[in-house]
């Protein structure tokens, strides 16, 4: 409430009411298990430093280490007592500040003075607020959770995260856009970022992958040349997070080896439906290390529990517009709802053999996968987000991930494109965050002890005490040292060759698994297959590109690449496709059953009138489902029912689309929709999803022309056991392709 008062000086300031207390933000479970302390830390405590003498010592007020874990519960700095102590504003050096909302003036009407500390600090401090978003990778959302073994690797690796059963290790994972600026919409077709970062009593181990298990390129020295085609072109800055544009199929129609990955990107993997509905892959191979010495190659799954689902086409152009944070909100609802996203952990394990080839199949090339029925996935452990981030710069901006996080029992490979990435991600994040310090950022913080020598620098957060920050040492009681329980050890992998700027043979393959997931669709996924296709060539202006692509898809498939040309008025290229690149029926989305639908978001139109105790025992019902549920009403505020009672409503008519949706269901006594509503259910019919109607309300599915014997359309009498439960299923199917 803004309030006025006058001051001795007998000036007059305008503010507002002091608010109340500050309060920590309600959690309905505690944020990873994090112990949050608002205690001012005695003075002198070091913060992040180290403890001469004893090497072992976090130097942090010592997290207490769980028995049953193992491992530390992270060391939040939500509100601490240097950043946010007691009510009264203050500078950032402690002083009171008396009016935030005038600067100091000469006179009333005069100039400000430059002496006014508060102003300059105010404005100083603003100006320098964003820090350079990420080169790739911009546009992204985060949220906290947990690991949960319950499969041991032991036979394969020492790795504590993946040996210890039951054992619940903190994680941060990150998703994200690939080419979109910071500001770019959450739909837009592209590879997603998939990043974990997980606290465990070894070191950080960071698994940073992407919902796509190939990669364009096969060498990461071209992934500047990748990015610079693929981001917006450089003399007019268009088009914003799109693909379909000259540059980028300039490029990947010269690159042969993009295509495999270019299947996957123009597939329904390209607009997924969630975050929390995409796989995860760590995409190159990765080597297991056990206690023993031995080594296994590995790649890593992440595997959705609600299921692989994806938008339609028109339903991720129309969610760019009507909601750019689909996917942001999404994951953040979903997570307040209590509907915890998870996915299992899978393995992939193979021998770690001379040539380092598994069934033909090179695994140091990343733009090839080992099909899942040449070898199995196995899952070994769950990881769940239950918990959003408290502060979206501090954490989900600020976390840095890198490949080579990897604690004592896992270990990078040779694949070259890893190998850039290897070198690049520390690059970056130093100018991104602004120097070398950004591991003492508290979303970067290990959870185990860190003794490091690494000193000084931009952004230093710790006062390390003491004189030796060198190694070896005798002044500093030769700590810290080189040793430890189970410290990590590089794999005596032997080296040997030849220098040269030259791929092995075994990476001149750049179409047989292109056909091979091409083979894997089932007829509905290589129509949007060919649309996408279609669509992002059609934005092409120069004939030479789009021409040499459809020559490459003829090296995939005469089907695909014939209907592309077909929709682009081109004649049909020939091409030598491989004969028998065989099929992975895993790679396909289409479920073969009704899954969970925990998260999904199901809107329920009414009118005056409606059946609300209908409505409430359908939302009893979906609660229970973890599904949550709108009730869509002609107007704001609140819908007089059959009786006297009335509903609230969540959404309006005029503030929704069925895209926002993954069912819409009309009450019963609902006599008549509005042309709107009858566009939305005709729609969600249109994008193949669960449309529902109870009572009088399936004579408005009747009138908005929608068959409701069709598949995928639930009707009933009343709100009763039968309709719930084929609501519930449908819902579960995700789409009904059949109609
Ligand atoms: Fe990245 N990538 N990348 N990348 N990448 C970055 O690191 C890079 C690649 C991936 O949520 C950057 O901190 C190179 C493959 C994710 O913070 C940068 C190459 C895969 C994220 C970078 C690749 C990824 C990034 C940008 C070719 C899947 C977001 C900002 C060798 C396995 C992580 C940053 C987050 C981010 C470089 C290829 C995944 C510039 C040079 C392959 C999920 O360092």
């Amino acid at each position: 409430m803004a309030s006025s008062k006058t001051t001795d000086a007998g000036t007059t300031t305008t503010g507002t009411t002091p608010p109340p207390r500050a309060k920590a933000p309600s959690r309905r479970r505690p944020s990873r298990g994090a112990t949050t302390s608002t205690e001012p830390q005695p003075s002198g405590t070091p913060v992040g430093g180290t403890v001469e003498g004893d090497p072992t010592a976090p130097a942090t007020a010592p997290a207490k280490v769980s028995a049953k874990t193992g491992s530390a519960p992270r060391n939040t700095a939500v509100d601490p007592a240097w950043a946010k102590q007691g009510d009264a504003l203050t500078t950032s050096q402690g002083q009171r500040v008396e009016d935030t909302d005038n600067s100091l003036r000469a006179g009333r009407r005069g100039p400000s003075l430059l002496e006014d500390h508060h102003l300059r600090e105010k404005i100083t401090h603003f100006d320098h607020e964003r820090i350079p978003e990420r080169v790739v990778h911009a546009r992204g959302a985060g949220a906290h959770g947990h690991f949960e073994l319950f499969e041991s690797l032991e036979s394969v690796t020492s790795a504590r995260v993946l040996t210890e059963v039951g054992v619940s290790t903190p994680v941060f994972t990150r998703f994200s856009t690939v080419a979109g600026s910071r500001g770019s919409a959450d739909t837009a077709r592209d590879v997603r970022g998939f990043a974990v970062k997980m606290y465990t009593s070894e070191g950080n181990w960071d698994l940073v992958g992407n919902n796509i298990p190939v990669f364009f390129i096969q060498d990461g020295i071209k992934f500047p040349d990748l990015i610079h085609a693929a981001k917006p072109e450089p003399d007019r800055e268009i088009p914003q997070a799109q693909t379909a544009h000259d540059t980028f199929w300039d490029f990947v129609s010269l690159q042969p080896e993009s295509t495999h990955m270019l299947m996957w990107a123009m597939s329904d993997r390209g607009i997924p439906r969630s975050y929390r509905t995409m796989e995860g892959f760590g995409v190159h191979t990765f080597r297991l290390i056990n206690a023993a010495g031995e080594s296994s190659l590995v790649k890593f799954h992440w595997k959705p529990t609600v299921g692989i689902h994806s938008l339609v086409w028109e339903e991720s152009q129309k969610l760019g517009g009507i909601d750019p944070d689909f996917h942001r909100r999404d994951l953040w609802n979903a997570i307040e709802a209590g509907a915890f996203p998870s996915w299992d952990l899978g393995v992939q394990i193979m021998p770690d053999t001379d040539d380092q080839t598994f069934e033909g199949i090179d695994l140091l090339d990343a733009t090839k996968i080992v099909p899942e029925e040449l070898c199995p996935v196995r899952l070994v452990g769950r990881m769940t987000l239950d918990a959003n981030p408290t502060n979206y710069f501090a954490e989900t901006e600020q976390v840095a991930f890198h490949p080579g996080h990897v604690p004592p029992g896992i270990d990078v490979t040779d694949d070259p494109l890893l190998h850039a990435r290897l070198f690049s991600y520390i690059d970056t994040q130093i100018t991104r965050l602004g120097g070398p310090n950004f591991a003492q950022l508290p979303i970067n913080r290990a959870a185990a002890p860190v003794n490091d020598n690494l000193r000084d620098g931009f952004g230093q957060q710790a006062i390390h005490s003491g004189r030796t920050a060198y190694s070896p040492n005798t002044i500093g009681g030769g700590c810290p040292f080189a040793t430890g329980d189970a410290p990590f050890v590089h794999f005596p992998q032997p080296v040997d060759g030849v220098k040269a700027r030259k791929r092995p043979q075994s990476f001149d393959d750049h179409f047989s698994q292109a056909t091979l997931f091409w083979n894997s669709l089932t007829e509905v996924e290589r129509d949007h297959e060919v649309d996408a296709f279609s669509f992002e060539l059609s934005k092409v202006a120069d004939p030479g590109v789009v021409a040499r692509m459809v020559g490459n898809l003829a090296n995939v498939d005469p089907d695909l690449a014939s209907s592309v040309a077909a929709n682009l008025g081109l004649v049909a290229p020939s091409g030598s496709p491989e004969g028998d690149a065989g099929a992975s029926p895993a790679l396909s989305l289409v479920p073969s059953a009704s899954g969970p639908i925990d998260g999904r978001v199901v809107g329920v139109l009414v009118t005056p009138g409606a059946d609300i105790g209908g409505v409430a025992a359908l939302r009893k019902v979906l609660d229970a489902a973890g599904a949550a549920m709108h009730v869509i009403a002609p107007t704001a505020g609140s819908v007089k029912g059959s009786g006297r009672s009335t509903l609230a409503a969540d959404a309006t008519v005029f503030n929704s689309d069925s895209v926002v949706y993954d069912a819409l269901v009309v009450a019963g006594g609902v006599a008549e929709l509005d042309p709107k509503s009858a566009m939305m259910l005709q729609e969600a019919y249109r994008h193949h999803k669960t449309v529902a109607a109870w009572g009088t309300g399936t004579d408005a599915l009747a009138a908005a022309s929608i068959d409701p014997t069709a598949n995928g359309v639930v009707t009933g009498d009343k709100v009763a056991k039968g309709f719930t439960t084929a609501l519930v299923d449908a819902i579960g199917w995700h789409r009904h392709w059949a109609r």
